[in-house]
């Protein structure tokens, strides 16, 4: 007889529930998120979340890790399979130690290191005064152009000559246009450094060939495969052969403790889903619906930085429509209405990252429901009502109502599941 309680825990379940219902409900427009496949949500919580497997396969400081290093095995392969890599490390526990543990492998402290801008679409990892990112590196930054919002490649081939950087790193988490890989890695060439790409945000769009694979470019590519990859909360790291030792020591035991074999095995779930032909035709609906809800808004008058998107995110700049009317305020007024968003700098803005002047929409999670075109004209059309009318309970709560209606034909869990 087993000594667990028999009572279900009421009190936490019925937030589970609760929030099950929110995401069937209401609209998921963060770019960063997903709707994971009942597969990867059987594996997160399977009784893999029950082992200690410090190491990694064949090499374990525990005993009892034959399966586990089957897991662990499979979600590597499966890892270099679907990118073209050399090697994976699976075991990040989330994209931030994923870079992190990029930076230690491949670098010694105080190391000048060159990326995109924060305030421009760059990760907090990526050298924010308020990351470990910037206690142990030297950071120098690039930006985008103040014309057409793209990278200024100029620039970061003016700053790597300058500051002779040991690694230059490419990838954002808001930047709605195509990354290129082969001008960093010329760029790179020219003073020496190595490659770094982000590919966070856009891994899944890569895997499903939407967008170009920096894998072949770079000397290393970190990513997460819980945002475009749709698979379980976590990172992982591709590199080069003559990477490999000196990742995965500083994953294990630089960086992390034993490794989540549950969230390993969910990886592997997710990287083999990922590797099927309906994947690119969902990265590429997901590139299509961001077009689509850009075009959408852009015709309500709504600017947006760049003036559209390549990608599964756009960014609106919320000045032009209503100077007053702050990236916090939009994004609170918008919850309101059951339309999940985040607000967000824009290049150039005045106010702080916690109010901003901006938003940031993205099309994963309502794509994976299977929303397409024409919902994406019919969200555009809620969100600039919304925009519009902010103050106005009424018009609100008749906004909350249609959005109710149009999330019922798409739900993506049954309840209780
Ligand atoms: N928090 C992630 C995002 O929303 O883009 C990045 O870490």
């Amino acid at each position: 007889m087993t000594t667990w309680p028999t009572e279900r825990d009421h009190e936490v379940f019925a937030i589970i529930d609760a929030e099950r219902d929110r995401q069937n409900t209401t609209l998921q427009l963060i770019a960063s998120e997903n709707f994971a496949s009942p597969a990867v949500l059987e594996a997160t919580g399977s009784v893999l979340t029950n082992k200690y497997s410090e190491g990694y396969p064949g090499r374990r400081y525990y005993g009892g890790n034959e399966v586990i290093d089957q897991a662990e095995e499979l979600a590597r392969q499966r890892a270099c399979a679907l990118f073209g890599a050399e090697h994976a490390n699976v075991q990040p526990h989330s994209g931030a130690q994923a870079n992190m543990a990029a930076y230690l492998g491949l670098l010694d402290p105080g190391d000048t290191i060159l990326a995109l801008r924060l305030d421009q679409g760059g990760h907090l990892t990526h050298g924010s005064p308020v990351s470990a990112s910037s206690t142990f590196y030297r950071f120098v930054h690039y930006g985008v152009t103040p014309s057409d919002e793209r990278i200024d490649f100029d620039q970061v081939r003016d700053l790597a000559a300058e500051h002779r950087p040991r690694m230059i790193v490419a990838g954002a988490t808001a930047y709605p246009r195509v990354l290129a890989p082969e001008p960093f890695r010329v760029i790179a060439d020219e003073v020496g450094a190595l490659f770094m790409f982000d590919a966070a945000h856009v891994a899944g769009l890569v895997a499903g060939g939407a967008h170009p694979n920096p894998v072949p470019h770079a000397d290393v590519v970190t990513l997460t495969t819980h945002k475009t990859l749709r698979g379980p909360r976590g990172g992982c790291i591709l590199s080069r052969a003559e990477h490999a030792a000196a990742i995965d020591k500083a994953v294990f035991p630089g960086s992390q403790g034993g490794p989540l074999d549950h969230v390993v095995a969910a990886k592997a779930v997710a990287f083999g889903e990922a590797a099927r032909a309906e994947f690119a035709d969902y990265a590429a609906q997901v590139v299509a619906n961001a077009a689509a809800l850009a075009e959408a808004l852009v015709g309500h008058g709504l600017r947006l930085v760049s003036g559209g998107t390549d990608n599964h995110l756009m960014l609106v700049d919320l000045r032009p429509l209503d100077p007053d009317l702050s990236g916090k305020k939009a994004r609170l007024a918008l919850d309101r209405a059951g339309i999940s968003l985040n607000e967000n700098t824009v290049p150039g803005d005045p106010r702080p990252p916690y109010i901003t002047s901006g938003l940031r929409i993205g099309t994963p999670a309502v794509t994976t429901q299977g929303m397409r075109e024409r919902e994406m004209r019919e969200i555009a059309f809620q969100i600039h009502r919304v925009l519009t009318s902010i103050g106005d309970d009424a018009e609100l709560a008749a906004a909350r109502d249609d959005v109710v209606t149009l999330c019922s034909k798409f739900a993506p869990y049954a309840a209780g599941a």
